[in-house]
C-alpha cells in the first residue's frame, strides 16, 4: 500500500475500533455503520474520503482488518475495538492445540506475572503461526513470541473466538497456559 493508503487504512483502524466519537461517528453493537454516513463525518473533520479508496483499502489490508457488508452499504473493523459501542457476536470456535501471541521482551517481566491480558483492547490477540505472531510483536519492540497452549484452555472452559481475518480472540491466557 502506499503513503496515503497507509495513513487511511490507520485512520479507518482509529475510528473503526476506538474512537468513532471523535468524528461524531456512532458503530453498531456488530461494529457496521453506514459508509456514506462515514464518509460524511470524515469530512466534516477535513478527512476526504470516497467510497472507491475506501473499498481499495478494504480490499488490499494486509491483515483483512475491515470487511463491507454484502450489500455494500456498511463497514466493519474485523478485530481489535477498544471502543464499548462495539461487542461483535463473533462464533466460539474450538481451536488448535497451539496458538501463538508476538509480544516485546519489555512487557515479559509483567507477563509472567499477570499473564496476557487485553489491555486497552476487548481481547487478548492470539495469531495461528509464529510468523504472524514474530511481526506483531515488532510492532512493540524486540519480539518474543509465546506459545499457548490453546487447546487445554479451551478444554478448561476458556471460550475462543476467530475474527474473519483468521485472528483468534480471547479474554485472558494465565501463566500456566504460557508453554516455555
Ligand atoms: C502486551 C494488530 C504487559 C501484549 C495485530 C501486547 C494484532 C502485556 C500489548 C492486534 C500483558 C498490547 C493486536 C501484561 C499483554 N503485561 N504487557 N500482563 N499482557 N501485554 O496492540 O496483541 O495491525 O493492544 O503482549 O496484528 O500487539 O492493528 O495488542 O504487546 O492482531 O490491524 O500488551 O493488532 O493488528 O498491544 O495486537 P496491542 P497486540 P493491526
Amino acid at each position: 500500500m502506499n503513503k496515503q493508503y497507509t495513513e487511511i487504512s490507520k485512520f479507518l483502524s482509529y475510528i473503526l475500533r476506538h474512537q468513532p466519537e471523535t468524528i461524531g461517528l456512532m458503530l453498531d453493537s456488530e461494529g457496521w455503520v453506514d459508509i456514506n454516513i462515514l464518509i460524511t463525518c470524515a469530512a466534516e473533520t477535513g478527512k476526504k474520503l470516497n467510497y472507491q479508496l475506501i473499498q481499495k483499502i478494504v480490499d488490499n489490508s494486509d491483515k483483512k482488518r475491515f470487511t463491507i457488508s454484502d450489500d455494500g452499504l456498511r463497514i466493519r473493523a474485523v478485530q481489535g475495538h477498544s471502543t464499548r459501542q462495539v461487542d461483535i457476536s463473533y462464533e466460539e470456535r474450538i481451536p488448535p492445540e497451539f496458538l501463538y501471541h508476538g509480544t516485546a521482551t519489555r512487557f515479559m517481566g509483567s507477563i509472567r506475572e499477570k499473564g496476557l491480558i487485553a489491555g486497552l483492547r476487548q481481547y487478548v490477540h492470539l495469531s495461528p503461526d509464529e510468523k504472524t505472531a514474530i511481526n506483531v510483536g515488532k510492532r512493540h519492540g524486540k519480539p518474543v513470541v509465546l506459545k499457548i497452549k490453546a487447546l487445554s484452555m479451551y478444554e478448561q472452559g476458556f471460550i475462543f473466538y476467530q475474527a474473519d481475518n483468521g485472528v483468534w480472540l480471547t479474554k485472558s491466557v494465565s501463566i500456566q497456559f504460557i508453554s516455555g
